[in-house]
């Protein structure tokens, strides 16, 4: 068998129930005989980045080990989004749950289907700030620390669910 890899995973939701979603989405993640060692952040309310028009986003970051390689991880989370029913209506628009794959080990991963780490992670408050509460000391593989991007970006959340 091969390695276990401890991966980081964002979760977003802001249609049909959000804060249910995403709780059933991080049982999901535990339940799964693929991954273990599920850790989970406070979960977040947010505003929408991108179109304002949509309702206010729930957010979090899991952290998981797992076997599987990067692209067979993306495959999981995506029928994760698939069994949430997720409705895909614009680029930045809404969704009932989005799974986005942050970091995998210390890889850099560039492929048509998979971009790690997650290029937009390192401005987003709503993904840096839940990364935080599991991972202070985090250091990518550009050698920067998570507090270093923490400090260019405003606490601008909501908590609405502390420890998971
Ligand atoms: N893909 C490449 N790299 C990755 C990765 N590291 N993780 C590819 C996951 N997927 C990755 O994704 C499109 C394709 O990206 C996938 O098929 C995969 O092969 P998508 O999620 O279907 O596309 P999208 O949602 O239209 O665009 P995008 O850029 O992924 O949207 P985001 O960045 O996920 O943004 N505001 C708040 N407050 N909270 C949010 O959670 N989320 C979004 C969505 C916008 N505004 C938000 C939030
Ligand atoms: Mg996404």
């Amino acid at each position: 068998m091969g390695f276990w890899i401890q991966a980081f995973v964002g979760l977003g939701s802001n249609l049909h129930e959000p804060l249910q979603q995403v709780q059933e989405a991080i049982q999901e993640l535990k339940g799964h005989r693929k991954l273990r060692n599920i850790q989970v952040s406070d979960i977040y309310a947010s505003k929408p980045v991108g179109p304002q028009d949509q309702p206010d986003f729930i957010n979090a970051v899991a952290s998981l080990e797992t076997q599987l390689g990067p692209h067979d991880l993306l495959d999981l989370l995506q029928s994760m989004e698939q069994l949430h029913g997720r409705l895909r209506k614009r680029h930045w628009g809404e969704r009932t749950l989005d799974l986005d794959l942050l970091t995998y080990g210390h890889a850099e991963i560039r492929t048509p289907r998979l971009t790690v780490p997650h290029p937009l992670l390192f401005e987003r408050s709503f993904v840096l700030y839940p990364f935080n509460d599991l991972a202070p000391d985090f250091i990518f593989n550009n050698g920067l620390t998570l507090s270093h991007y923490l400090q260019k970006v405003a606490f601008d959340l909501k908590t609405v669910k502390k420890g998971n």
